[in-house]
């Protein structure tokens, strides 16, 4: 898998991939930052079961407000037993991965009051 992220964003952001083994240094937490108008291209083999992750930012202080505002994806790692005839398997047919993401009651970046409100939900495709 290789990513390009470059950070538009007016501030320092970090993408992490949840749940996917990768090595440390292209996990993306809150060591790994990403200032802006730079770019971070990390890359590494998938190599593990099939399996429906997620990639979300990780920057100390400000996760949950860069994921609110849409800094967050899944990731679908298929096998040979995704096929599996006993599920529904046809992607954007019958087989629509949710996405929900909790809403900060304060719409500040750099507040440390933020508590969550409410949901959102979304169905890929
Ligand atoms: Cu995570």
């Amino acid at each position: 898998m290789d990513v390009r992220v470059t950070d538009d964003l007016p501030e320092t952001t970090s993408i992490h991939w949840h749940g996917m083994h990768v090595a440390a240094r292209f996990d993306g937490g809150p060591h790994q930052p990403i200032a802006p108008a730079t770019t971070w291209e990390p890359s590494w083999k998938v190599a593990q079961p099939a399996a429906t992750l997620w990639y979300h930012p990780h920057p100390h202080g400000s996760t949950q407000v860069h994921t609110y505002r849409g800094l967050a994806g899944l990731v679908l790692v298929d096998d040979e037993t995704s096929d599996d005839p006993g599920l529904p398997h046809g992607y954007g047919i019958d087989d629509l991965p949710p996405s929900c993401r909790t809403r900060p009651s304060i719409r500040t970046a750099y507040s440390t009051n933020v508590t969550t409100k409410a949901a959102d939900c979304s169905a890929a495709p």
